[in-house]
């Protein structure tokens, strides 16, 4: 196993797509545990890509080739994870997204699919949502939850006009509202008047569990 997640990690590293999903097919096929690999493979492997970006060892086109690699890999990964949840009855309807001017979509859609692999209803609205579309979904589904996904510094301060927009139409008190991705923490999430913050896909299920009262 240890030898296969590096192998996944160096795949993304490297910008691989085929080695990628040559390897993801390899995870389906032996039935290695699906998280384990995600995580400790493929997630390492982008998240070293943006550590050497940052150093400025790798430049802009490695950083897409390795998001790229490792988009490939979820796609074969994500259905078998969601067909978890399938069949199960929905214990809460999410609406989940990246917010305006962010692009970043990998770790919201982890978490989505994780969500829905749980039981939970997800209405997923891609990656540079405006604030009120948000808040717009989540009053068409009556949804319990709204999650929102920011990468950036300069994007954070989107998921509190979220907020500030539930307050506007009266729905803050039955709407709860999480927010996750790398730049926030708890601190923020109080500072902006979420109920929470999650700092991976798991720890996103157990908290909207605890916020829906479901779990
Ligand atoms: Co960009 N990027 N990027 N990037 N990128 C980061 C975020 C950065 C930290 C890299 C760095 O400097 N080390 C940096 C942000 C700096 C900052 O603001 N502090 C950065 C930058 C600067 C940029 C550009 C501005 C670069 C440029 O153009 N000059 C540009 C921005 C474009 C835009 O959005 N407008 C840009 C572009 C890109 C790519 C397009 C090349 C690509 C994205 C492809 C895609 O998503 N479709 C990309 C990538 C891949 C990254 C890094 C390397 C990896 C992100 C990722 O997918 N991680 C990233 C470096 C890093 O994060 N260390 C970086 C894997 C993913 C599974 O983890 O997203 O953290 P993550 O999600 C986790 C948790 O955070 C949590 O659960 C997930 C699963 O465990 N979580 C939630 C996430 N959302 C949640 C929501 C929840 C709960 C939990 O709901 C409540």
């Amino acid at each position: 196993m240890r030898e296969h997640l590096k192998s996944c990690a160096q795949a993304v590293l490297d910008g691989e797509s085929e080695i990628a999903e040559e390897l993801a097919r390899l995870t389906l096929e032996k039935k290695m545990d699906l998280l384990e690999v995600i995580e400790n493979g493929f997630v390492a492997g982008i998240r070293e890509v943006g550590k050497l970006w940052e150093e400025g060892i790798l430049f802009l086109p490695e950083l897409v080739m390795g998001a790229e690699a490792m988009k490939a890999a979820m796609e074969l990964l994500q259905p078998a994870l969601e067909t978890e949840g399938s069949d199960r009855e929905k214990v809460g309807h999410v609406v989940i997204g990246t917010i305006e001017g962010d692009i970043h979509d990998i770790g919201k859609t982890l978490v989505a699919t994780m969500l829905s692999a749980n039981g939970f209803k997800i209405t997923d609205l891609g990656a540079d949502v405006p604030a009120v579309r948000f808040v717009d979904e989540a009053e068409k589904n009556d949804a319990d939850c709204i999650a929102i996904s920011a990468l950036l510094t300069t994007t954070m301060p989107g998921q509190k006009k979220v907020i500030e927009e539930l307050d506007k139409r009266s729905m803050r008190s039955r709407v709860k509202v999480m927010v996750g991705g790398a730049p926030c923490d708890e601190k923020w999430a109080a500072e902006i008047g979420a109920d929470g913050y999650a700092g991976d896909a798991v720890a996103a299920v157990s908290l909207a569990r605890s916020l829906t009262g479901r779990g």
